[in-house]
């Protein structure tokens, strides 16, 4: 029997990323929701993950942290759904590229962009003026894939994202990050993940954001 999954978040999350994405693999799993400054800040949760943060996953007695970590982890679970490039191909070394792309200079970008103190261009990851978010327009106004031609996790972690960060108006909308957000949020497993995490709002509000719509996150 295959190692136990359990994915902890919060409905109003980044955890959005992860559910979908596990969602997509369609193996089985439990849910634990954790309550921001409370149970996320337990002594059995940061035994878990010692920063207190959603999401994290464990697999069997292995604990997966940050959401692009554990979406290139559960690509593998399931290779017959080609969620990743074959390793050691030229395509694998673009999803690379931009899994961590996302991951790194663009997460910061949107840190230091909501908060208003940006790092000088020259040593900063995600450059000056905003050039990370032309860079990755210029990536999703492609085609709906971002590596190759058909979805990857790519596709999957950038959808999310984007979606997120509109959503909760940390990032004005562009015509090509909506387009590729609709395209790839129609997925079921997107569907399914949006409405597991939305039964949950109500139950586990954000203690810093009223839960009015149906995409509400944080
Ligand atoms: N880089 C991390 C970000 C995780 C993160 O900052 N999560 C936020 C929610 S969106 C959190 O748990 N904040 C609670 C806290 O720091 O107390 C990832 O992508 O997984």
């Amino acid at each position: 029997m295959r190692d136990a999954l359990t994915l902890y978040t919060h409905p109003m999350s980044r955890g959005r990323i992860a559910r979908w994405m596990i969602e997509e693999t369609g193996l089985p799993y439990d849910g634990v929701i954790l309550d921001f400054n409370t149970s996320m800040k337990s002594p059995d949760y940061l035994a878990i993950n010692p920063m207190g943060k959603v999401p994290a996953l464990v697999h069997g007695d292995m604990v997966i942290t940050e959401n692009a970590a554990i979406c290139m982890h559960l690509a593998d679970l399931v290779p017959h759904k080609h969620f990743a490039p074959e390793v050691g191909s030229a395509l694998r070394g673009s999803y690379y590229r931009w899994m961590l792309f996302l991951a790194g200079p663009l997460e910061a970008y949107m840190t230091a962009k909501f908060s208003g103190h940006f790092a000088p261009g020259f040593s900063a990851g995600y450059g000056s003026d905003g050039e990370v978010l032309d860079v990755l327009e210029g990536a999703v106004s492609q085609g709906p894939h971002i590596v190759g031609d058909r979805f990857t996790t790519v596709d999957l972690y950038t959808a999310a994202f984007l979606g997120y960060y509109m959503r909760i108006k940390a990032l004005e909308p562009r015509p090509a990050f909506e387009r590729f957000v609709e395209i790839h949020q129609s997925r079921p497993a997107a569907i399914r993940a949006n409405e597991i995490d939305n039964a949950l709002v109500q139950a586990h509000p954000h203690p810093m954001m009223v839960a009015s719509t149906s995409h509400a996150e944080h």
